[in-house]
């Protein structure tokens, strides 16, 4: 069994944990809440950067979100069949990073304020590329004929669309909408929405929580 470290909340770990219920890894979510226990991690020489996420796995300590990802998205062969491919997951991979990025600061920023700047700016930008490498495509994935890491990177932002939009936002962008359904409909991801290890949107309780840990 897997164990993932971190706050009480998606930040840099979410993807993570999208990743290994995509690759039906069983995990714990281990929670800090006090300074203590992220200063101990750090003792221990858990923490490379002295940061977190942590997921600890097969008696590794991996740091780095993406590292992690990777990690995990290799075991479960969501990394592509060939360098073709896996060039374009990564490209794909790193546009939803971009994309997901200006999520995260909500409520650390005025909400509506981030969410004014992600509707105006960050959607426009990057919706009509990844709508057209999925019409590209053709298949209701991004790249080839099943999920991988590059779906699972986007994935994340377009549910932050989703729960702060609404499905709207997929008008005009049809065959990412098929990216959404299709992938949002795979056991493993519709069970992983529903469970407990997905978290809730940012919160005061969550920026709370970050800045006692962190010290800030
Ligand atoms: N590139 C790293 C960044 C991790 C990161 O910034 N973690 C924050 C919490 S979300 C942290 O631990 N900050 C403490 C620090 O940098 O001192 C990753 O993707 O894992």
């Amino acid at each position: 069994m897997a164990t993932l470290y971190y706050f009480e909340g998606r930040g840099k770990a979410e993807l993570i944990r999208l990743c290994l219920a995509a690759a039906k890894i069983e995990f714990k979510d281990h929670f800090l809440y006090e300074r203590a226990e992220f200063l101990k991690l750090m003792e221990d020489g858990k923490l490379l950067f002295n940061q977190l996420p942590l997921l600890e796995i097969d008696g590794k300590f991996l740091t780095q979100s993406n590292a992690c990802v990777r990690y995990v998205g290799r075991k479960a062969g969501l990394c592509g069949k060939n360098d073709d491919e896996a060039a374009q997951i990564d490209m794909l991979y790193e546009g939803g990073r971009d994309f997901m990025t200006p999520f995260l600061p909500i409520v650390f920023k005025p909400e509506a304020e981030v969410l004014e700047t992600i509707k105006s700016k960050t959607m426009p930008r990057y919706m009509p590329i990844f709508d057209k490498v999925a019409a590209t495509n053709g298949t209701g994935y991004l790249v080839g004929g099943g999920l991988t890491l590059a779906d699972l990177s986007v994935l994340e932002a377009l549910l932050a669309c989703v729960e702060y939009f609404g499905m709207e936002c997929f008008n005009g962008f049809p065959a990412l909408k098929k990216v959404y359904e299709t992938v949002t409909s795979l056991d493993t991801i519709s069970g992983f929405l529903k469970s407990s290890h997905r978290m809730r949107k940012n919160d005061d309780r969550y920026i709370t929580e970050v800045k006692r840990v962190l010290a800030w």
